[in-house]
C-alpha cells in the first residue's frame, strides 16, 4: 500500500477562537531503521537486535553480519509489517559464533520506496559467559551456604559427556568440612548428587582412574584414602568404596 505524500491541516472556527489542527499524514518514504545493542552473548552465540519502522508500506527486514563491514552474511528475513509509526523490534541469534572474534552487524529494512540500513555496531564474542550455577550447598530451610577453604576438581564420573565437579572445604558460616560432587545437568545447572559430605576434614582432592575400571575415582587426603567408583549412576556414594590407604590399595 503506498501512503500519501501530503500533510493536511484542518482549521475550524468557533465564535470565539480559531483551531488549527495539524495531522502528518505518512509521505511514501523508505523505512528507518535502528541497529541495537546484542543480548544473550555467549562464546558462541548472540542474538542480533535491531528497531524497524515500515512508515505505513510493507517492510521486510534482515540482518547482515560478518567479521568486517562487508558483512557478507544475512540472518533473519522477518516480516515487519505496516506499521504507520511504531517501532517493530527485529531479533536473529547467530551460533557456532568463534571465542575472542570481533564481528560486525547492522539492521536493513525494505519497502517499495527504498532501502534503510542501521548503524554498524560490532561485538565480541567471549572466551568466557556467566552461566549461573549455584554449587552452595542447599540446606533446606537453612538456605544455601557457601563454602570456602578447599578446592574444585572436573571430572565426569558418570561418563555421560559432561564434566561435573567435585567440590571441598569448609562452610563459611561455622567452618564445618563439606565435599560432594556436583553433576552437570547439561544446562547450566548442577546438582548436588552425594547423601552426605565426602570427607572429615579440609582437604584438597582430586580424580583419578586409579583401578583402571573407566570410572573416576577419588584422591582426597582427608579421607585417608581413595573413594572408588563403582559407577553405580546418580547416587554413587552410598555404593562407594572408602578404600583405606594401607599399603593394599
Ligand atoms: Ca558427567
Ligand atoms: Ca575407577
Amino acid at each position: 500500500m503506498k501512503s500519501i505524500p501530503e500533510i493536511l491541516r484542518i482549521v475550524a472556527r468557533t465564535a470565539a477562537t480559531l483551531v488549527v489542527t495539524t495531522w502528518s499524514v505518512l509521505a511514501g518514504q523508505p523505512p528507518a531503521a535502528t541497529t541495537s545493542q546484542v543480548t544473550n552473548l555467549t562464546p558462541i552465540n548472540a542474538t542480533l537486535r535491531g528497531l524497524v519502522w515500515p512508515y505505513g508500506a510493507e517492510t521486510v527486514a534482515w540482518f547482515e553480519w560478518g567479521s568486517s563491514t562487508n558483512y557478507g552474511n544475512r540472518i533473519g528475513m522477518t516480516n515487519a509489517g505496516s506499521a504507520a509509526w511504531d517501532g517493530i523490534l527485529i531479533e536473529a541469534t547467530l551460533s557456532n559464533l568463534v571465542a575472542s572474534t570481533k564481528y560486525h552487524y547492522r539492521v536493513a529494512a525494505s519497502n517499495v520506496w527504498g532501502k534503510t540500513y542501521g548503524a554498524n555496531l560490532v561485538f565480541t564474542a567471549p572466551f568466557f559467559a556467566e552461566v549461573g550455577a549455584d554449587l552452595r550447598v542447599d540446606q533446606g530451610s537453612g538456605g544455601r551456604r557457601d563454602v570456602a577453604g578447599g578446592t574444585a576438581a572436573w571430572g565426569d564420573y558418570n561418563l555421560d559427556g559432561t564434566l561435573d565437579v567435585l567440590l571441598t572445604g569448609n562452610y563459611t558460616s561455622d567452618g564445618g568440612y563439606y565435599g560432594t560432587i556436583f553433576r552437570n545437568e547439561g544446562n547450566g545447572t548442577f546438582a548436588s548428587v552425594l547423601a552426605r559430605s565426602l570427607l572429615s576434614g579440609v582437604s584438597s582432592a582430586a580424580w583419578g582412574d586409579w583401578n583402571n575400571d573407566g570410572n573416576l575415582d577419588i584422591l582426597a587426603p582427608a579421607l585417608r584414602g581413595i573413594c572408588i567408583n563403582n559407577g553405580l549412576g546418580a547416587m554413587p556414594f552410598r555404593n562407594w568404596q572408602e578404600k583405606e590407604n594401607r599399603n593394599n590399595v
